[in-house]
């Protein structure tokens, strides 16, 4: 197949699933199109089977706001005709969902252009949900040739906010021959010198993914044991995080290291992944924490108890509950047989539910199905 993928290429997890689908679906022997302002963070490599075309934007003095869903929606159009594609996926519905539909309409009657949606969360819980957008995600919905939604929660949530209930759940997936656990990890000596475990927190740094709970978790498990706060990423919250572990007086135990391109260099020299988001309609670095054998301290929020078993692979918490995570961090830290049976089981788990071999079919057979209709 000929499949034009479109994501948010910067930031946030839609835009990681995007980019590894459309590798994935290359190794499968389809060739990919993404479409978008920039090529997104995990598309290292462009070959034949993987292109990148980038939406341009023209400015004008009258346009106050530059119309990006319009030249999205352009570039689209453009690279179907031109590529002969079969399909367009959009990750994330605003506004690529619109922009998809105003291609495949724009092409009409002389070319089919199905359109696939995936909801990944913030789509529809927050953004979409709000009701500057709620009526056009609706629209948004009702008008793509398939949806998909990246668990049970989210597909649950879908209908209830939008009484819509065309809905494919189709999983994120992990590769767990990238995602490994390796001992040869130089890494791990140069985040904590004097080998102190190591908690480690992968996001965006938005509001909703509460790093600052990170610091608190810190501040807390440090009566108990030495230990050393990893933060991986970048967003608005980063300066909030500091300045409350200064205030705690454990910043000189914190490594903010920002964004980083292999994540899964920084999993591997970790022993706990927290995530003790407000909401996490999947939780992608829980998936991926668990294929490296790292167990997960998280909130018991959204989709994240479809991902991790809470005392099997993890500790789920209520959202805010920093005493608890501390003391569950705390005993892993501090009993290694717990631990290192916690991240084997988190492993087998990951491998025998996410694995990469297991979920892109299903993208595929879902494209089929549509391609047939
Ligand atoms: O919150 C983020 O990291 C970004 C956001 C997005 O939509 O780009 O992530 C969502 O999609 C991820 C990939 O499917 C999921 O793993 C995250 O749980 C989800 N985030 C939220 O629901 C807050």
């Amino acid at each position: 197949m000929n499949i034009g993928i479109t994501v948010y290429p910067t930031y946030g997890g839609s835009g990681i699933v995007g980019s590894e689908l459309g590798k994935e679906l290359a190794a499968r022997g389809h060739t990919v199109h993404f479409i978008s302002s920039a090529l997104p963070t995990r598309l290292t490599e462009l070959n034949e089977r993987v292109r990148f075309h980038e939406v341009e934007m023209m400015s004008y003095p009258l346009f106050e706001h530059q119309p990006y869903t319009l030249a999205l929606a352009t570039k689209m159009a453009t690279v179907a005709e031109n590529e002969n594609l079969d399909l367009l996926h959009v990750h994330y519905a605003i506004p690529h969902s619109i922009s998809a539909i105003l291609a495949r309409e724009s092409l009409k009657p002389h070319r089919r252009l199905p359109v696939i949606t995936t909801l990944h969360g913030t789509d529809i819980t927050l953004v979409g949900a709000d009701r500057s957008y709620l009526p056009i995600t609706r629209y948004a919905l009702e008008q793509s040739d398939g949806v998909t939604a990246i668990s049970n929660y989210l597909k649950q949530a879908t209908i209830e906010t939008f009484q819509f209930d065309r809905i494919q759940v189709i999983p994120n997936f992990v590769c767990p021959s990238e995602y490994k656990r390796r001992m040869d990890c130089d890494l791990r000596k140069t985040l904590s010198p004097a080998d102190a475990p190591i908690m480690v927190h992968v996001s965006n740094f938005r509001p909703v993914k509460r790093p600052v709970d990170c610091v608190e978790i810190l501040a807390r498990v440090l009566k108990k044991t030495d230990a050393r706060l990893v933060m991986v990423g970048d967003g608005s919250e980063r300066t909030n995080a500091i300045h409350r572990a200064r205030s705690l007086g454990v910043y000189d135990k914190c490594v903010f290291v920002g964004k980083q391109p292999r994540i899964v260099d920084y999993l591997c020299a970790a022993d706990v992944l927290l995530l003790p988001s407000e909401q996490e309609s999947f939780g992608l670095a829980a998936l991926e924490a668990m294929a490296c054998e790292v167990p997960v301290v998280a909130s018991r929020v959204g989709g994240v108890p479809e991902v991790v078993d809470d005392g099997e692979t993890g500790f789920l918490s209520a959202v805010g509950d920093v005493d608890k995570m501390a003391d569950d961090a705390s005993r892993l830290l501090t009993d290694e047989k717990l631990r290192r049976e916690m991240g084997k089981r988190a492993r087998a788990s990951a491998v025998s539910r996410y694995n990469t071999d297991l979920i892109i079919p299903q993208y595929i057979e879902f494209y089929e199905q549509v391609l047939a209709r």
